[in-house]
């Protein structure tokens, strides 16, 4: 065994998105090129260490959710790190680690950082998409300061470090060695059973299941399905079949792991049925995203944050109380409103889960949640789709309430917010661009302007001062805020791999219980017919409606 030095020339384009690098697979395949971001990376951390000592003596966590080049990819990595001066790697069995699992494993381990390999909720297979993010000794996704470095590197990094030692036994626990460096083979469920433990009454959980209460949690054939299967089914008693999909398979088995309604359609269609379980739940392709469904009724990421924070006292690990709340700044002011009423703080972030890491370290904020079935608490630094699954079921104990009865109870005392996001997909990159560059140059004439019965009061590109650190991040998303509380937003992802997806969101508040159950596309027709009107959504995209509306 000895350390090569390759030499390589840099690939263009390495810049990590909203969170982490994430191409297709085929991009990841070329040669060199997961080796020039991992070796970016390796030199960055080494530069940034504490010490002046890098890397060196340090632990990482690695892992990932199983999808195609998962298992390749983590024994490219080994190479690399060992060759990089790091001590001791903790890997998933299998190359397996949930998103949350290893924001858990870093932080009650006490790890340098961790390398999660994961493209989230996008689909996988040979033909489908990889990732690879940073998380830091937080727990939590890189800062934009250090995934900027890493980038910057990767424009010129020119040769790569690397051992050529054979390929270690990843689906072997116990303790095994690339060169110098210990490579620890973990149980991926461990750790984080061990904090969810800290956090809920699995006494009362375990007699909600002996009482008969059901459930269906889809795990989308992704890495949340041994984690579920664990806790829920091996733990807390669940009936044997409670989690489907509960294999993690390469490709997901052709499911898009995305817990939303359309590509959760099976579980939808089962809650719809007469003989549906109580409660039903889904997760993505890494374990971070959520999606809560009572009997054929679907709540909405932002409605659960709301709820989770109206109620988080019954949870024994938030009984206390919470220190503030944060969403981003698409989620819906749902929980602005309980946040107001329990006298506690609430900010509003740009999208990416990296933006709560400095709320949640400074203890500011407790929760925190996005419109993207994401939410998540300070027990990790990363959302957590199991986790927002125990602390509904707990919420259900707690109260003996249906989700259907706690949402329109919530609606009845704090009012509703209407909430849809309208995805176009596919978009051309240029048509998208000339769409925003478009709605940049309106701004300054939107304020004051009437739409029907509304009019707007402040129209602006969103921008987000870290109250902690004090660094502005700009550019953030157009924000079209009406005298009614009704918002629209526009802002493109920044996790998709082909092309540009615009993403609109519609917001309106509606206080009177005799209207709180209109359909949603329908309550928020007029904002989206305003929308197109603003953008000229139809003209730049060519499209004459979203792609998904959820
Ligand atoms: C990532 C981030 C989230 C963000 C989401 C949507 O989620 O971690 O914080 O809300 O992307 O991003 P976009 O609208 O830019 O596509 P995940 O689950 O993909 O890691």
């Amino acid at each position: 065994m000895s350390i090569q030095t390759l030499p390589t020339t840099p690939f263009t384009g390495q810049r990590p998105g909203t969170s982490g690098l994430r191409k297709k697979v085929t991009v990841f395949m070329q040669p060199m090129y997961l080796e020039n971001f991992v070796q970016s990376l390796l030199d960055v951390l080494n530069a940034s260490g504490a010490d002046g000592h890098g890397l060196r003596g340090q632990t990482l966590v690695l892992g990932g959710d199983g999808r195609y080049h998962n298992r390749v990819a983590v024994q490219t990595i080994l190479k690399l790190a060992s060759a990089s001066g790091v001590q001791r790697v903790l890997l998933g069995r299998g190359g397996i680690l949930s998103t949350p699992a290893v924001s858990a494993v870093i932080r009650r381990r006490q790890a340098f950082g961790g390398i999660v390999l994961s493209a989230s909720h996008n689909p996988g297979g040979p033909d489908g998409d990889f990732g690879i993010k940073y998380n830091a000794s937080n727990g939590g996704p890189a800062t934009e300061t250090l995934t900027e470095a890493v980038y910057a590197r990767t424009l010129t990094v020119s040769q790569v470090c690397a051992s050529d030692a054979p390929d270690i036994a990843i689906d072997t626990l116990g303790v095994q060695s690339v060169e110098q460096m210990e490579v620890e083979v973990i149980d991926p469920v461990a750790d984080y059973a061990a904090v969810m433990r800290e956090l809920f009454d699995f006494d009362l959980l375990r007699g909600m299941f002996a009482r008969g209460f059901s459930m269906r949690v889809d795990a989308m054939c992704a890495v949340g399905g041994p984690y579920a299967k664990a806790i829920l089914e091996g733990e807390l008693g669940a009936p044997a079949g409670t989690v489907v999909n509960a294999e993690p398979l390469e490709d997901f088995g052709g499911l898009h792991p995305d817990p939303n309604p359309v590509n959760a359609e099976d579980l939808i269609a089962h809650m719809a049925q007469p003989d549906a379980p109580d409660f039903g739940a889904a997760m993505d392709g890494d374990a971070d995203r959520n999606m809560v469904v009572g009997r054929n009724f679907v709540v909405t990421p932002s409605d659960s944050l709301a709820l989770m924070t109206a109620h988080a006292r019954l949870v024994p690990g938030y009984k206390d109380g919470l220190l503030g709340v944060a969403r981003s700044m698409p989620t819906s002011a749902a929980v602005d409103r309980v946040a107001k009423k329990l006298g506690i703080a609430c900010f509003e972030t740009p999208t990416g889960w990296k933006f709560f890491g400095n709320l949640l370290d400074a203890g500011r904020v407790t929760l925190c949640g996005e419109e993207s079935y994401g939410t998540g608490s300070s027990h990790v630094r990363e959302k957590d789709g199991l986790w927002a699954i125990l602390f509904w079921m707990s919420l259900q104990g707690a109260t003996g309430r249906s989700v259907e009865s706690l949402v329109r109870e919530h609606w009845a005392a704090y009012g509703r917010n209407y909430y849809t996001r309208h995805d176009y997909e596919g978009v051309a990159v240029d048509a998208a661009n000339a769409l925003m560059a478009g709605l940049r140059a309106a701004l300054p004439g939107l304020p004051g302007q009437q739409f029907g019965a509304r009019h707007v009061t402040l129209a602006d590109d969103f921008a987000y001062a870290d109250p902690v650190d004090g660094s502005i991040s700009k550019a953030q998303g157009i924000r079209l805020i009406f005298d009614d509380g009704a918002r629209v937003i526009f802002r493109l992802s920044g996790t998709g791999t082909e092309g540009a997806t615009l993403r609109l969101y519609l917001e309106r508040y509606e206080a009177n219980p005799a209207l709180q159950d209109v359909p949603v596309q329908q309550a928020l027709q007029d904002l989206a017919t305003l929308a197109d009107q603003v953008a000229g959504i139809a003209r730049h995209t060519g499209m004459d409606g979203p792609s998904v509306a959820t």
